[in-house]
């Protein structure tokens, strides 16, 4: 069943029934000022933090409400509605409506009983409030007598949980007061100087309307509900009048009425904007759309969309897929700025309670936004580097306050208090080297490395030097067979192998990270540690051979007490993706283990909504350090079909020329490619999930968790590394391209180091892989390898497949 299309010239994805089997949501503004809207308006509003500067309330594993109601009421029938479908939820017979989700902006269109309305939401650019404007046309032949309501549901405590809980204090330290064009939202206003118990500032919040003057307003939530009514049909809408009642203890809320005549054709704009600022400030700020609404809604719309649209145009593919079109030129990549933006911050399934950024999925995240604002990966990288500790590993959560030099790491009990972590991880660090890797190819900096960088703790480093510490860590950290120790977990948060337990994926990791740092040695002169890394090297290559190939399969890892994870005799869980797709992507695997344990994924974990993590599912013969049989069976970690090593499947065939298979495991997991089965999926079909309900789920197929997963850049990187082939390094830019034998042509346009790249592929010969000949502005090249010379602004180039 199908709820929307993608509109991929506006980048708009564009639902046209509101009863979607999930709430479907954006993100409007920053991390200063962030907001989430569902197809239904439902949603919530924060400063800075979703957990400790909320302004809207919202009611989490609920139904999507309450959200940024605006009502519509026929003064001369009494009839009323809403500009999204819900709250009032109106026949869909006689109420027609679509939601457009942009970038960074939802418009919902309504039409009811000859009455058009549009209302934009936004959050301005570098702006900490945000906009919802409605523009109403009366599209009917008589005049038309309205009244126009915004309705916010203010928290009684910027902590969430204090608002959600705390009810014998938040329900008595709240008083609303009517500003003229606004109301104003106070917390503990009778503390002298407002200061808080934490010792921050309480900010009011407003609710302002401009456009019309205010006919009446209420400041109180039971007030304008009434008792035993709801969202639906509040009684100060009934009655279109709100009885300018404000509150003093229990709930405030901002509702705002105007009264409107339209004449058959006329629109009128009305803007509602919410924020938490001084009461100056928002006087000032409502006072800024006084003059012209309309106008100033329409400039701040453009410059959002040219900022959006102006990063997500440094790639853009013209594919036979419209499915990868969609992703790669818009979704994932919008997607991608997201996860790297609010990491695992706020959703509708985060509630904003997390103090910090992971770091593995920070260092992640980054690598989805590389090819398209390296500027920006620098600076988070550097970020992260410096939340790296000076014996190497990375402190598993980097707090929000983070300040380099200063902080304490798991080897303190002050930070495990404070975490809740209470060791190292065996990846965090060891993801720099990918990221870093990608950073200085599509950059070309490799000067990066000599850029002196704080550590979490105390002194300082070269990037070159924080890498050295990197191997170190994992050096100082190996188990009973000289493999990386598992540590508190590698990737798999369910997975716990212990301090002398082994990871197989993490050795791969391993293995990858000296092969990278092994080059940027050598391009150094620093002979002694080339020799040092390729040793060691080899030594973790026999290692592996020795212990982790299991005939068609590599082996998860060994326990502490020497048991084997992952052998093809286990009754369960004999079987993991990860191991197989990295042993490729790390470039260990020879080629007929490499051929061999990717045809076993496709063999035992593929299905038609991607490849499960491993399977059969822990249910009886899990062992101790087997945290996720603590889900049912096809869930998550416990053989769900987890949607972040989907990309580094992509990749790991794409690496090996399948471009057939790599692009079956695209559609398989891709949002997009299940728009018309959305009933099956039911998250948003144009972003990612965290993980999809395995085979032995009776709801195989439903996705989970949206927005906010590491898949957006594993997909992302298995696309364009992998699927398109784009592998710069710092001398210049690979083309390796892995696609679907049917593709006859595509065209990739890139930006690269201050030159545009227009690539044309022709593939007549129908091949999956391989590269016949290519041109650089009209010269032919060997090993279809552009150095960084032959770039010029505008470089055309020309490849063959077969
Ligand atoms: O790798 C983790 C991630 O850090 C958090 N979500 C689950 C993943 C797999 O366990």
């Amino acid at each position: 069943m199908k709820y929307g299309y993608f509109d991929d010239e506006k980048q708009e994805y564009v639902i046209t029934r509101p009863d979607t089997p999930a709430p479907w949501a954006n993100y409007l503004g920053s991390p200063a000022y962030g907001a989430i809207i569902s197809n239904n308006a439902g949603g919530y509003s924060f400063a800075k933090s979703g957990a400790n500067g909320r302004i809207l309330r919202y009611v989490f594993n609920d139904f999507d409400q309450p959200g940024r109601y605006i009502y519509l009421r026929d003064n001369d029938t009494a009839d009323y509605w809403s500009a999204s479908w819900q709250p009032v939820g109106k026949s869909l017979d006689t109420y027609k409506c679509e939601c457009h989700h942009g970038t960074a902006y939802t418009k919902m269109f309504a039409d009811y009983s000859g009455i058009h309305s549009e209302a934009d939401y936004y959050v301005p650019l570098n702006r900490a409030y945000e906009v919802w404007n409605l523009k109403v046309t009366n599209t009917s032949d008589r005049p038309r007598n309205l009244t126009v309501t915004g309705f916010a549901e203010f928290t009684n405590d910027c902590n969430y949980e204090q608002d959600q809980v705390n009810l014998q204090y938040t329900l008595f330290i709240t008083q609303t007061h009517f500003m003229g064009n606004r109301i104003r939202q106070t917390i503990n206003e009778n503390q002298p100087g407002k200061d808080k118990a934490d010792g921050s500032v309480a900010e009011d919040r407003f609710f302002g309307m401009t456009g019309a003057e205010v006919a009446s307003y209420c400041g109180d939530k039971e007030k304008f509900l009434g008792r035993y009514h709801n969202y639906g049909n509040p009684v100060g809408i009934e009655s279109g009048d709100l009885g300018n009642e404000l509150n003093y203890n229990e709930n405030s809320c901002g509702a705002l009425s105007a009264v409107i005549t339209l004449q058959p054709g006329e629109s009128k704009d009305l803007a509602f904007i919410l924020g938490m600022k001084s009461d100056e400030e928002a006087a000032e700020i409502v006072g800024s759309y006084e003059a012209d609404p309309e106008k100033k809604v329409e400039e701040e719309l453009s410059e959002l969309i040219n900022y959006w649209h102006g990063k997500l145009a440094h790639l853009h593919v013209q594919t036979p897929s419209p499915e990868f079109n969609t992703m790669i030129n818009t979704w994932n990549a919008y997607n991608c700025f997201m996860t790297f933006t609010w990491s695992r911050a706020a959703s509708f399934i985060y509630c904003g309670l997390r103090n910090g950024y992971g770091y593995r999925d920070t260092v992640q995240d980054i690598q989805g936004v590389i090819h398209l604002a390296p500027e920006m990966a620098v600076e988070q990288i550097r970020f992260m580097l410096s939340a790296q500790v000076d014996n190497g590993g990375g402190l598993p959560l980097v707090k929000f306050t983070h300040n380099p030099g200063h902080e304490d790491t798991p080897d303190d009990a002050s930070y495990v208090q404070e975490t809740g972590h209470p060791a190292y991880r065996a990846d965090d660090a060891l993801w720099l080297f990918p990221t870093v890797n990608k950073y200085i190819g599509e950059s070309g900096n490799t000067a990066f490395l000599d850029e002196v960088i704080p550590y979490a703790n105390k002194g300082e480093a070269t990037v070159y030097e924080h890498l050295k510490m990197a191997i170190d860590f994992s050096m100082n950290h190996l188990g009973n067979h000289g493999m990386p120790a598992g540590l508190y977990a590698d990737w798999n948060d369910c997975l716990r192998l212990g301090a002398n337990g082994e990871s197989t994926f993490v050795a791969f990791q391993f293995y990858l990270a000296m092969k990278i740092l092994g080059k940027y040695a050598a391009d150094r002169n620093d002979t002694e540690y080339v020799k040092y890394l390729e040793e060691n090297e080899d030594k973790l290559a026999k290692i592996l051979q020795e212990n982790c190939w299991n005939e068609d399969r590599f082996v998860r890892g060994f326990t502490e007490d020497g048991q084997t994870i992952g052998k093809r005799t286990d009754p369960e869980a004999n079987m993991w993706l990860n191991p197989q797709s990295w042993s490729v992507i790390s470039g260990f695997a020879s080629d007929e283990q490499a051929d061999k344990a990717l045809d076993s994924v496709y063999n035992i974990l593929n299905t038609e909504y991607g490849v499960m993590l491993m399977d059969p599912p822990y249910h009886k013969h899990s062992f101790d350090g087997a945290l996720m049989v603590i889900y049912n069976q096809g869930e998550k970690e416990n053989g769900g079909i987890f949607s972040q090593p989907q990309g580094w499947i992509i990749l790991a065939e794409a690496l090996r020329g399948h471009g057939n298979r790599a692009f079956k495991y695209f559609m398989e997991s891709a949002p997009s490619a299940m728009n018309d089965k959305a009933e099956i999926r039911k998250l948003e079909p144009y972003c990612h999930g965290q993980f999809t309900e395995g085979k032995a789920s009776p709801h195989f197929g439903r996705s989970h968790v949206h927005w906010l997963t590491g898949t957006a850049s594993t997909v992302m990187v298995g696309c364009v590394e992998g699927i398109l082939g784009l592998r710069p390094d710092a001398k210049g830019l690979k083309i390796a391209p892995s696609i679907p034998s049917e593709w006859e042509s595509f065209t990739i346009d890139k930006d690269f180091r201050g030159c545009h790249l227009h690539i044309t592929f022709r593939n007549d010969g129908h091949a999956e892989s391989g590269c016949k000949s290519m041109k650089v502005n009209g010269k032919e090249v060997d090993g279809c390898y552009v150095p960084a010379e032959l770039l010029t602004e505008q470089t055309e180039i020309e490849y063959v497949i077969s």
